[in-house]
């Protein structure tokens, strides 16, 4: 088979309606400017990862299906907040630029952990960390001013992007080709139980 491989990427995702996406992408060309190598989501693919699966046979895919769809049906249907911004691990060495996102309620932890759990069976690494929601804006790849970002975001005061509603979690496939941006795919879409 040519081109086909026998694995793919999967991971699962809140997706953002396009009027967030465009939004959040302006903001991040904005805060990002000038400040060194970095490489930007672009806005198509803007999310909000909930858990991060990796490699798995094509083969397994239905039952991941299943089971993706399994864990959504813990999902409470509601609002998140996109604001703020902000970096991983630190000013100092940033690796990640993120929007924040608040979930005062929980909606989006709540789903995360039972697919931190399950996820486990398709040999997705269980995370210790707690969840800290966000979109990846960038990702810093070598120079880059973060004490200059730490001070543009101070002065940008309370960035705010929107509400988000949440009411399904999507299983994307992520194709990656060297020197391009990753192509997200949606496999499904799995809301919370009626
Ligand atoms: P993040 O950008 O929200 O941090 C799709 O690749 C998404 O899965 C990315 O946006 C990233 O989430 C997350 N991801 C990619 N590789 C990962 C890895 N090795 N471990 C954990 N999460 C990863």
């Amino acid at each position: 088979m040519v081109g086909l491989s026998e694995y793919v990427r999967v991971f699962t995702a809140v997706e953002l309606d396009g009027e967030l996406r465009r939004a959040i992408f302006a903001e991040g060309r904005e805060l990002l400017d000038g400040l060194g190598k970095s490489t930007s989501v672009s806005e198509e693919n803007l999310h909000v990862t909930l858990k991060f699966v990796g490699d798995v046979h094509r083969d397994e895919l239905a039952l991941l299906s299943e089971s993706v769809a399994e864990c959504a049906t813990v999902l409470r249907p509601g609002h998140v907040e996109v604001h703020g911004a902000g970096v991983f691990p630190d000013y100092g060495r940033p690796r990640i630029v993120w929007a924040g996102v608040s979930d005062p309620e929980g909606i989006l932890t709540a789903v995360f952990e039972r697919l931190n759990e399950e996820m486990t069976v398709f040999g997705a690494k269980r995370e210790h960390r707690r969840f800290s929601p966000h979109v990846t804006l960038a990702r810093v790849r070598g120079r880059f001013d973060g004490r200059a970002l730490e001070e543009r975001i101070h002065r940008a005061g309370e960035l705010w992007f929107g509400s988000l509603a949440v009411d399904a979690v999507t299983l994307f496939m992520s194709e990656l080709e060297r020197g391009e941006a990753p192509r997200y795919t949606a496999l499904g879409h799995y809301g919370a139980a009626p």
